[in-house]
């Protein structure tokens, strides 16, 4: 299943004198305060957001996983479905690949149908959460911590098998989750555990080629639900630090726990140089992986605005890896995604009306009512025929959600891959 320019321009025509109307007046309001428009609709067209490989099948949970079939079940059919996002959204421009779910089995031509739909290799992740076939040790009491040399020793070589495995496709950075933790007081040692850690991230570190970054993901519970050994970011950044200039923290939104701020986190990290990565989703309770702005679009607002701060005053941080970790039992997989991108993006947009200027001088006048009223005055304003436009100067549609349907994607997907689809992974 591929969408072609045809279809996408013939679809634009329907919505196109409705779109202008609306560009036009947001335009002439934006421009009258003094924001520069087709800047932020440059930026809005460069902004690019990986698709884990996982999420492109129905989530699940422990009760049950309910199909939307005509899923992906292999990797080029995991990036036919990223190529069909990216042509809709303009946004997906990168796929984040887990191994071993995703090894590849023919690197050449993976990277040739990649290349043909323009995604790029992004981060890639490794995975010792779960035993692997035919593996010597077991990962059930930890891996990178675990007590035994022999176990560490498996889940390093891993990570470094998979560094291998990105190198080949173009990826610049590897993500590490750890499961790794207790599940009942005193069943592990607090600095053992994380002293294991980070030796054990030295070893993985030292086989780093010298152009990718380590990106270190923290999470406080789950599945180990007394302690993790890298529980938030704190942890992280010892870690990275423990590491060397190429180990970074990543935040993953439902990995804290509730009520945290997100916002402060992710601008400490900038100024310090050490934020490496973002993984998006939303949650009411914990790692809920809701569709991003599902729950708290404004907190996700407030978190872009301290990303645009970091962007253009932190030049010690490096660029982002930006990344969907959602996923979802009762909506389609792709629609899941396409509304997840939609709100990054109007999150973005949103972030980007805020004068900077304005703000830095009510906060110097500790004008706390000013401060309020900037951010929300940005908030509050209706960015998506900014969101069109950035899509409409790329090649995307104007409505992706609208087109996806009307475009009988998911209908033409089962067609070619028949219902009874398992995609591999989580
Ligand atoms: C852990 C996590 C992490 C993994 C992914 C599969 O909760 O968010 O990023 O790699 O799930
Ligand atoms: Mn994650
Ligand atoms: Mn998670």
């Amino acid at each position: 299943m591929k969408v072609s320019k045809e279809q996408i321009f013939e679809y634009n025509k329907k919505g196109l004198e409705n779109h202008t109307e609306k560009l036009d007046f947001l335009a002439g309001q934006l421009t009258k305060k003094g924001h520069d428009v087709a800047s932020i609709v440059s930026k809005l067209s460069e902004f690019q957001v990986a698709i884990p490989s996982w999420a492109l099948g129905a989530g699940g949970t422990r009760f049950g996983r309910f199909s939307h079939f005509g899923e992906p079940s292999t990797l080029e059919q995991k990036i036919d479905d990223v190529g069909v996002l990216h042509s809709l959204t303009q946004t997906a421009g990168a796929v984040s690949l887990h191994i071993p779910w995703d090894v590849p089995s023919d690197y050449a031509a993976i990277k040739e149908k990649a290349d043909s739909l323009n995604i790029k290799f992004d981060a890639i992740n490794s995975n010792t959460f779960q035993d692997q076939k035919d593996a010597k040790e077991s990962y059930k009491f930890g891996s990178l911590s675990n007590t035994s040399q022999a176990i560490r020793e498996q889940a390093i070589q891993h990570n470094l098998d998979v560094i291998k495995i990105g190198d080949k496709l173009g990826s610049k950075s590897l993500t590490v989750w750890l499961a790794d933790g207790s599940c009942f007081p005193g069943q592990n040692n607090f600095q053992t555990a994380f002293q294991n850690t980070q030796n054990s991230l030295i070893d993985i570190y030292k086989g780093l080629p010298d152009d990718w970054k380590l990106l270190i993901e923290y999470k406080p519970f789950e599945p180990n639900f007394y302690s993790t050994v890298i529980q938030d970011w704190g942890a992280s950044l010892m870690l990275a630090n423990g590491c060397g200039d190429k180990a970074f923290t990543l935040v993953d939104l439902g990995h804290h726990l509730p009520n945290s701020n997100i916002e402060q986190i992710v601008s400490i990290l900038q100024l310090k140089g050490k934020l490496g990565g973002f993984h998006f989703n939303d949650s009411k309770y914990g790692d809920d992986d809701l569709t991003v702005g599902s729950i708290k679009p404004y907190a996700l607002f407030l978190i872009f605005n301290e990303l645009v701060y970091g962007m253009e005053n932190n030049p010690q941080n490096p660029d982002l890896a930006w990344m969907i970790d959602a996923s979802h039992n009762i909506k389609d997989p792709l629609e899941d995604l396409i509304q997840s991108l939609e709100a990054i993006q109007e999150a973005y947009a949103k972030a980007l009306l805020v004068d900077q200027n304005l703000l830095r001088a009510a906060q110097e006048a500790n004008d706390v009512v000013k401060c309020q009223e900037i951010l929300q005055g940005a908030y509050r304003t209706d960015v998506r025929p900014l969101i069109e436009k950035a899509r409409l100067n790329t090649g995307g549609v104007i409505s992706p959600i609208n087109a996806y349907r009307s475009f009988n994607v998911r209908e033409e997907l089962i067609k070619e891959r028949g219902r009874n689809t398992v995609a591999t992974g989580l």
